[in-house]
């Protein structure tokens, strides 16, 4: 069999990738595992209809049965967002998903290796994974770095959360060769917060740079994505000390629970939306938004250089 033969793309975005219209690929993890039912219902319906009103064609994936899902349907959203019997599917676990028929909802590392076998170049998150705080010890490293590191795909987030070691997690993509690019800020934004304490690699001012970046990297044969970093925007921000004793306590209380491996990031993700009593939640919501329209404004100039 041909990997292609385990695709399912809509007529829509088949269409869209032949005729070289701008595609933004949207993952699932985000639905299943980083926000509650049935609030995601909603942002999993409106974070398409963002993209669209930005005049890029929306993408989001799933694994749902035996295929990878390029173009999810009304229903099928809503089945991701239910998230009955959806487990959360990394890189390591794509073949299993699909060889024994398991439905799965896409982290950032999956989407980006399902929308690079597609050829969808640009893909929206909320907050990408990356190093955990204590890794030194547990070594628990996101596959998302991994990812970012080998798969040809610009992925637009909202930095990443401060349950992270923001530090570490921006060493090791230096390692890797990952390009850090702050979508109009200096510095890398936090999740909830637009400035981190570290900086980005180059300010870049708008989408027509990021997209002239990812063609030059890519004609150079350069292997691997690119981070654009996009800080939430100013009136949905929260306080930084206020958000860190709430990751604290979030982490705590995961220790104490025992939690570990890819159970990690969606119980801190559910713990904090509960102890700021969703109000970290309304930003999230703000943040992926915003991150979708910026990425759909990246596709559109990166199909205008392409054309
Ligand atoms: N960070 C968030 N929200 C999320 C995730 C991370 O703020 O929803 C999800 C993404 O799908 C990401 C995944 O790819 O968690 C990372 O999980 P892990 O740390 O287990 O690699
Ligand atoms: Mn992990």
């Amino acid at each position: 069999m041909n990997y292609k033969d385990y695709l399912s793309i809509t007529d829509e975005i088949q269409e869209a990738l032949e005729s070289g219209k701008p595609i933004v690929a949207l993952e699932s993890t985000i639905l299943s595992h980083g926000m509650p039912f049935p609030e995601n219902v909603e942002f999993a319906h409106k974070v398409e209809v963002v993209v669209r009103e930005a005049g890029a064609i929306p993408a989001t994936t799933a694994i749902i049965g035996g295929k990878l899902k390029i173009g999810l349907t009304s229903d099928e959203l809503d089945l991701m967002c239910k998230a009955e019997n959806v487990g959360k599917v990394s890189r390591r676990d794509v073949a299993t998903y699909l060889a024994t028929n398991q439905t799965g909802a896409t982290t950032v590392a999956t989407t980006m290796l399902i929308a690079s076998l597609a050829g969808i170049k640009v893909f929206a998150t909320g907050g990408i994974g990356g190093v955990h705080r204590g890794a030194t010890e547990t070594m628990d490293i996101s596959a998302d770095l991994q990812e970012l590191a080998h798969t040809p795909v610009a992925v637009v987030g909202a930095g990443c959360k401060s349950i992270l070691d923001i530090g570490l997690t921006l060493e090791y993509l230096e390692t890797m060769g990952v390009p850090v690019l702050g979508y109009q800020t200096d510095d890398f934004p936090a999740f909830y917060c637009r400035k981190s304490g570290f900086g980005v690699d180059y300010n870049i001012p708008d989408a027509q740079t990021a997209a002239k970046i990812m063609k030059t990297k890519w004609d150079l044969g350069l292997e691997g994505g690119m981070l654009i970093a996009n800080p939430i925007p100013a009136e949905y921000e929260l306080d930084y000390d206020y958000m860190e004793k709430v990751i604290n306590e979030a982490l705590e209380m995961a220790k104490k629970d025992g939690i570990h491996g890819k159970a990690t990031t969606p119980y801190l993700l559910a713990h904090i939306k509960d102890i700021t009593s969703g109000v970290s939640f309304a930003s999230n919501l703000q943040l992926a938004y915003h991150n979708a329209k910026v990425a759909s404004d990246i596709a559109v100039e990166f199909a205008k250089l392409n054309k």
